[in-house]
């Protein structure tokens, strides 16, 4: 659970940070030891690290208790760097309550002699407590600041404190504060250890609900302007200006701000303006995750293209590609799903994973099967139904003894409760709706038509 980090000096061939850089452990526990260390590129480089457990003044392979002081070894090729680990559990034999000597100790290109004289050799000690085993363990416990377990729009952060000790340890590079934050999705770890050195660990899992989790993507060039990319995006409500500047982990997530409602059944014009640099081409993709399934497909699981714009453009130009979109019958409905605008500069996007200088725009889409109200604003004079009150059978008049391609009709909830996409016949049965205010939607070739009626 300690992780040293080695700073070498020049200089100096031993650092002793007895004292200071000390920690307890306990018999009848493990505990992970692990040493980040580098090479040259002239030579390979071999690593060391020793416990004096019998406090004896010597590292032997079998001390006077019969116990390997050697507890890691190691060795790396030439221009590397090594990361090795080892589980340590301290032997039964130990010197108690003791401050003992460890040695982390390093060579080029030959084992370390972790006494005496080496080539380019260094060591650093450090103090090490064996403690008695545990019988008094801490009540380890995770108190949840936010009202929720959930990162969402509402709840982007969520404040956790772990409980019942006097040191903690959280899983996920969260540090070693009691408080942390968390902004991802994940199931999250504390160990609670008191000041006996025993320790208890209690776990949390964080959900999210803003979209599907989705892959990353990075880019080799980001944190600066670039003036490549996306500059706007439109798409039915969303009218979201862009930048061609590429953040360090290059996506922004306009999730929370800009999400729009698609109706199934009716086409919507995606519309994106980028630009080039004066010395390359430009590449553009939209994807939309209609299954939700957390993945970019270009046949999902109902075998649908989830890739809904393919774009280029030479060198010094302005792009604005213009595709319509009608949302899958298949699409997940009333479900936030995330919508992809990806660029990068001379080659293809990576819609997940590492680009060149690009830079993901993420927003929502919602897809819904109930009638926006907002909508029924609309009139036309075109159009009329009757009777009204209707009992059986309601029917549309068109002018010009027009026909109607489909209708549906939802109820005063705004829930669809009668869809009929293709009709060869401008007369509604309306003698299974039960009585109460009902909201009609027509469809012809060239128009979207809105009316009330009520059922007696
Ligand atoms: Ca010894
Ligand atoms: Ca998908």
């Amino acid at each position: 659970m300690n992780k040293f980090l080695i700073v070498i000096y020049y200089g100096y061939s031993l650092n002793d940070f007895t004292f200071y850089k000390d920690v307890a452990i306990n018999l009848g526990l493990t505990y992970n030891l692990s040493v980040d260390y580098i090479s040259g590129p002239l030579g390979g480089q071999f690593l060391e690290v020793w416990i004096d457990w019998d406090n004896s003044g010597t590292f032997e392979t079998s001390n006077s208790k019969g116990a390997n002081e050697k507890v890691l070894t190691d060795n790396i090729d030439l221009s590397s760097a090594g990361s090795p680990s080892a589980s340590i559990t301290p032997p039964a034999s130990a010197e108690l309550n003791t401050l003992l000597r460890m040695r982390v100790v390093s060579e080029f290109g030959a084992e370390p002699n972790l006494c005496g004289a080496g080539t380019g050799q260094r060591a650093d000690d450090y103090g090490v407590y064996v403690k008695p085993a545990c019988t008094d363990f801490p009540n380890a416990g995770i108190t949840n600041n936010s009202e929720s377990t959930v990162v969402s729009c509402e709840t982007p952060l969520i404040s956790l404190t772990a409980t019942g000790g006097d040191y903690y340890f959280w899983s996920n590079n969260l540090g070693n504060n009691a408080s942390v934050v968390i902004t991802e999705p994940g199931t999250y770890n504390v160990i609670v250890m008191s000041e006996n050195g025993c320790s208890d660990t209690e776990t949390i899992t964080i959900g999210y609900e803003k979209t599907a989790v989705v892959c990353d993507v990075t880019s080799l060039n980001s944190n600066d302007y670039f003036y490549c990319g996306v500059t706007n995006v439109s798409f039915n409500t969303i009218n979201n200006a862009s930048s061609t500047y590429i953040p360090a982990n290059a996506k922004n997530d306009f999730i929370c701000e800009n999400t729009t409602t698609l109706e199934l059944g009716t086409a919507y014009d995606l519309d994106v303006t980028y630009q080039s640099r004066t010395d390359g081409s430009q590449y553009l993709e939209v994807w939309i995750d209609w299954d939700s399934s957390g993945t970019f497909d270009t046949s999902n699981a109902n075998s649908v293209n989830e890739q809904v714009l393919s774009d280029n453009i030479d060198l010094s130009s302005v792009g604005t590609p213009s595709v319509s979109i009608s949302p899958p019958s298949t699409a997940v409905l009333n479900t936030v799903l995330r919508m992809r605008v990806v660029s990068d500069y001379t080659q293809s996007p990576v819609k997940c994973g590492s680009g060149f200088v690009q830079r993901a725009d993420d927003y929502g889409v919602i897809v819904s099967n109930v009638l926006n109200i907002g909508d029924l604003t609309e009139s036309n004079s075109a159009f009329r139904i009757f009777p009204n009150p209707v009992k059986d059978q309601l029917t549309i008049s068109l002018e010009n003894n027009g026909r109607i391609d489909g209708y549906e009709v939802y109820d005063i909830t705004g829930k669809k409760v009668m869809l009929t996409l293709k009709t060869d016949s401008n007369i509604i049965d309306t003698s299974g709706l039960p009585s109460g205010l009902y909201f009609l939607k027509v469809k012809t070739d060239t128009l979207n038509l809105m009316s009330k009626f009520i059922k007696d």
